[in-house]
């Protein structure tokens, strides 16, 4: 079953690095299709407008929601099984590796991505009687748009599905893996020949053969680490 992400903006171009590297690869073996579409598609006026003042006074402007009803209907229409609609927005719940690998599980990822102040309040209302709408923060941090956060969580739910990655070791290794309570224990460092650069050595028990000193000297790295970045942990 391969997954199917629609994306819709007014910036089709910014999706683009997603053909590269290992998501263009991923791509093209058919493991998920990317579907890029324009908003400004589906105005019907001469100035293509997508957007209006804010209702109640306020600076900025607000997206109108008759764009994102043409365009959500037109992509909920093709009927795939179990649609996820995901706002990024800067008010929204935590992107987590949890939430990639919820989102790694489903069939259909929409997400709509908008621009100046926001979209329209109604339409995430109006689609959560139709589909499963999700409001999502990358970060607490403010951008100009949901486009770099649809890239973001693109990249981190496309690495999980099977097949992506060449070794299948790498996805449950990682910082933030579950199993690990999900957050609590960061990867120390990694390193990799030669053994000796510019007068700094690899540390000695990585060279030793010796797996179990290895695996606990890896555990109290990542303990230190843990402690020094994420003190609340
Ligand atoms: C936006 C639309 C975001 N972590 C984050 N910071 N800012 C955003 C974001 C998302 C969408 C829009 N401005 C206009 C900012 C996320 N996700």
């Amino acid at each position: 079953m391969t997954l199917r992400i629609d994306v819709i903006t007014v910036f089709p171009q910014y999706l683009t690095p997603l053909e590269l590297s290992l998501l263009g690869r991923a791509q093209e073996s058919g493991l998920y299709e990317l579907h890029v579409k324009d908003l400004r598609d589906h105005t019907h006026d001469r100035h293509r407008t997508v957007d209006d003042t804010p209702y109640g006074g306020g600076p900025g402007m607000v997206m109108r929601p008759e764009p994102w009803g043409e365009a959500l209907d037109q992509v909920l229409a093709r009927g795939e099984a179990e649609p996820v609609i995901i706002f990024p927005t800067p008010s929204g719940v935590p992107f987590t590796q949890a939430l990639a690998e919820e989102f790694a599980e489903r069939s259909h990822l929409v997400i709509a991505c908008g621009r100046y102040e926001g979209i329209d309040a109604r339409v995430a209302e109006h689609y959560r009687a139709l589909a499963e709408v999700r409001e999502v923060s990358i970060g607490d941090y403010v951008l100009a748009g949901g486009e770099a956060a649809a890239l973001v969580m693109i990249e981190a739910v496309v690495r999980l599905l099977p097949g992506v990655l060449g070794n299948s070791q790498s996805a449950s290794d990682d910082s933030f893996a579950p199993g690990r309570a999900p957050g609590t224990e960061l990867e120390g460092p990694n390193y990799t020949k030669p053994p000796s650069w510019r007068g700094m050595e690899v540390p000695e028990v990585l060279l030793s053969g010796d797996h179990a000193r290895i695996r606990s000297w890896r555990e109290e790295e990542s303990r230190v680490l843990t402690q020094q970045r994420r003190a609340e942990a």
